[in-house]
């Protein structure tokens, strides 16, 4: 099989999800300051070598997206981080994205940058360890928005990103994110993520992208967080299902969902319920940020002395959503190591769904 469809197949493997942990300096900074924990270089490696080290993590685990600075630092030993992920049998990734910019013209909307350069960067990034990337868009649903200039010219940056990827023999992952900020209604979020969908596919074929050499990372279709009218898991699970069955075609081999500011039980909840409603034509699973690492950094504190409390709140979540993804989470799973969660899905729920 070609090299990048069995890593694609690697990371959507039965049982395994993808832990998103390239936070850039700005959203890295505004985590720790929930803990009350100064952003240094230091205090984001250890942080991340936490993580990356907990024992058992590659049962869950099949890749973890890193930020920059990240793939380039070393363990307390000298390892550099991908190697460390490697030795565990965890696939390093990277995010090659410069971050959301005000869209010219448009207000209220925002472009993704850093095609400039990317080319090289892939080059380098490839010998550093990465074997997939990923690429977030961000889609504001409000009066009159999203436009359909925004939507074209984020849709064909991801594109243009997942064909510089796959000549990097790198798997893209494709994110287009429709935000939950907002108190528009789960229909409308429904709409919105459907044209999404369905601009970006156009313009990924458009630009000779090899669907089976790629992941889509899209957002749950849920009401805006400020919506009076909130949904049940099922009403998620099943707009969710029903719009990627209109809109990503079945040579996709998965897809890997955000959590987008969702609590992190009602994160694993929806993708359980997802799985059980399958078989589907790709694999559904998580890359979830926030929703697995809201838990061990409410560990961690910053403090070394509770790096195993907070790896084993990292390994539950995990699990957690590594049954989940097989539509075999229960609350009894759940339960299990219920002092170490603590407060976890409260801190999350009061969080902005807004990573901006
Ligand atoms: C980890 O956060 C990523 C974005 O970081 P920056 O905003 O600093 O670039 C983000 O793309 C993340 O990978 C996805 O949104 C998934 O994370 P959540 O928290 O939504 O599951």
């Amino acid at each position: 099989m070609d090299e990048m469809e069995s890593i694609a197949k690697a990371l959507v493997a039965p049982g395994k999800g993808i832990l998103a942990a390239d936070e850039s300096g700005g959203t890295i900074e505004k985590r720790f300051k929930i803990i009350n924990v100064p952003s240094t270089e230091t205090n984001r490696r250890d942080y991340r070598e936490m993580l990356f080290t907990t024992p058992g993590a590659a049962e869950y685990i099949s890749g973890v997206i890193l930020y920059d600075e990240t793939i380039r630092q070393k363990a307390k030993d000298g390892t550099p981080l991908p190697e460390v992920l490697k030795r565990q049998g965890i696939i390093p990734g990277i995010k090659v994205d410069k971050g959301a910019m005000p869209l010219a013209g448009f207000p209220g909307e925002k472009i993704t940058e850093g095609l400039d350069g990317l080319r090289a960067r892939f080059e380098e990034y490839y010998k550093l360890g990465a074997r997939f990337a990923k690429w977030r868009a961000v889609i504001t649903i409000g009066k009159d928005l999203p436009t359909l200039g925004c939507l074209e010219a984020n849709a064909h940056a991801l594109a243009r990103y997942a064909a510089l990827s796959q000549e990097a023999k790198i798997v893209p992952i494709v994110e287009p994110e429709v935000l939950m900020d907002g108190d528009h209604t789960i229909e409308r979020c429904e709409e919105v993520t459907e044209l999404t969908l369905r601009i970006v596919f156009q313009q990924l074929t458009m630009q000779r992208i090899v669907l089976e050499r790629m992941l889509l990372k899209p957002n749950m279709v849920v009401p805006g967080k400020d919506s009076s009218k909130q949904a049940s898991v099922r009403e998620v699970a099943t707009a969710t299902i029903r719009c990627l069955r209109r809109t990503v075609p079945s040579a996709v081999p998965g897809i890997v969902f955000l959590s987008g500011g969702q609590s992190d039980v009602l994160a694993t909840q929806h993708l359980n319920v997802m799985n059980q409603m399958g078989p589907h034509p790709w694999q559904l699973s998580f890359s979830y940020g926030r929703a697995l690492q809201d838990a061990p950094l409410h560990s961690w504190l910053g403090n070394p002395a509770n790096v195993t409390a907070g790896q084993e709140a990292f390994f539950h979540r995990a699990k957690a959503n590594g049954f989940a993804r097989n539509g075999k989470y229960t609350e009894l799973l759940e339960a299990e190591n219920t002092e170490l969660q603590g407060t976890s899905s409260g801190n999350i729920r009061e969080a902005s769904a807004s990573q901006d």
